[in-house]
């Protein structure tokens, strides 16, 4: 059965994403993952959405909190999957298991970094990525969801 889709948007975030700010601020910027969250919650209070903002260094929680977006209506889901974006085969099975639209994004350009960081399976299942803009990558991201 469907449940009825909500302004709330889920934004997921992975491993070590709870340091970001104290740790290689030339990669990944100054701003913490709470500045993050107040600057999405701003902009979505603009744009009529909703922020359910988490972080977890557990790859089973991101893998529940997919399927928790999905069976709770949520309009979309911003991943941030950090290093599990090119390990993990649940995550991209998840992803696929879910209607919810899923939008990878990521601080740096992986793309552009180590041989590792080029394949994403996130990005496989992904409706759309935004990478490189540091913070600025979930604010895109956020007005992509408003978008759909
Ligand atoms: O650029 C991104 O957003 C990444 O998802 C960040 C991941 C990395 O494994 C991906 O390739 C790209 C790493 C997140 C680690 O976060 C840290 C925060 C502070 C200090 C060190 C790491």
């Amino acid at each position: 059965m469907s449940v009825p889709i909500t302004n709330t948007v889920y934004v997921l975030n992975g491993p070590n994403l709870n340091l970001l700010g104290m740790r290689e601020p030339e990669i990944y910027g100054a701003d913490t993952l709470d500045d993050i969250a107040a600057m999405l919650e701003d902009r979505a209070r603009e744009l009529g959405l909703e922020i359910e903002m988490r972080q977890s260094n557990h790859e089973g929680h991101l893998v529940d909190w997919l399927h928790e977006a999905q069976a709770e209506g949520a309009k979309a889901v911003l991943l941030n999957a950090a290093a599990y974006t090119h390990t993990s085969i649940a995550l991209l099975d998840a992803i696929k298991a879910i209607r919810t639209p899923v939008i990878e994004v990521h601080l740096s350009d992986p793309s552009t970094r180590e041989p590792f960081r080029h394949h994403s399976y996130v990005g496989l299942a992904a409706a759309k990525t935004v990478q490189g803009l540091g913070a600025r990558s979930y604010l895109v991201a956020l007005e992509a969801v408003a978008e759909l």
